[in-house]
């Protein structure tokens, strides 16, 4: 008798496991790019390939002077004419996606040639008004009162309206040859975002930032850009993007330890 119990109580963590399993494969997984390919295709979390707006834009998979130290990493050409935003974007499998929960997007960066002095580069998810995070540097002689090479955050209030004043300063400056580690947490149901810059030696954080729009589900799309007032070449690398979203994780963490309370309750 004591044996059968203790049999089916294997059976039943066994079905948990497989609860568990089942649905880290569907929902829990984290979207991940690693640049051993370029544009990429759909799947493994993306919903597409990389795609390049206005403006003559190349990349290619590179191999040597990896960031950080992980392989194959996309190498980006922009060269926008005019007033033209040149961006590669690409979008996650948002179906999937927990749309109340915490997202936390991360990528390694390095700019790999000084930026002129009109040149404005641009991190940002979403539409143009409705982003949730943008992240901006401009080169070295803006005007207005912005500071040249260095991040800024945009504190948006929610209302799609591009304001100047929105931006806050980040303190970390913008050195070509430098790798950064950006990540950037979203958080859809309070319209608020945070983010970290780590230069690899100092990183800065930060305050709770709005989204520029007025969005409780973001659309999941990233775009890495850049805009210019005369025709300026940008160029960068990247690689490691990942966006997580560890809330369904936790559920299944919570879902497997109450299992495991009921089993020891009833094992008794
Ligand atoms: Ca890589």
């Amino acid at each position: 008798m004591r044996m059968q119990r203790s049999n089916n109580v294997l059976v039943r963590i066994a079905m948990l496991m497989v609860v568990f399993a089942m649905a880290g494969g569907s929902l829990f997984a984290s979207v991940v790019d690693n640049f051993n390919a370029y544009p990429g295709s759909a799947g493994n979390g993306w919903s597409g390939e990389w795609t390049a707006s206005a403006g003559s834009i190349s990349g290619s998979v590179a191999s040597s002077s990896e960031l950080n130290g992980n392989g194959s990493y996309l190498r980006g050409t922009m060269e926008p004419t005019g007033t033209q935003e040149a961006f590669l974007s690409r979008t996650w499998d948002n179906a999937a996606v927990n749309k109340s929960g915490t997202i936390t997007i991360s990528w390694d960066w390095r700019l790999d040639a000084a930026l002129t002095s009109d040149t404005r580069i641009q991190f940002n998810e979403g539409g143009a008004a409705n982003s949730s995070f943008i992240i901006v540097a401009y080169g070295p002689s803006v005007g207005g009162g912005l500071p040249g090479n260095e991040f800024m955050f945009y504190n948006g209030t929610q209302n799609s309206a591009w304001n100047n004043a929105n931006l806050t300063n980040s303190g970390m400056q913008i050195v070509a040859g430098t790798v950064y580690t950006f990540t950037v947490n979203l958080d859809p149901s309070t319209k608020t975002w945070t983010a970290t810059i780590f230069n690899g030696t100092d990183s800065v954080t930060s305050g709770t930032l709005g989204f520029r729009g007025d969005v409780s589900t973001v659309l999941g799309t990233l775009n890495f850009g850049a805009q210019a007032r005369n025709t300026h070449k940008y160029e960068f690398s990247m690689d490691n993007l990942t966006v997580a979203i560890p809330e369904p994780a936790s559920i299944g963490l919570f879902l497997i330890s109450g299992g495991f309370i009921f089993l020891m309750r009833h094992v008794r």
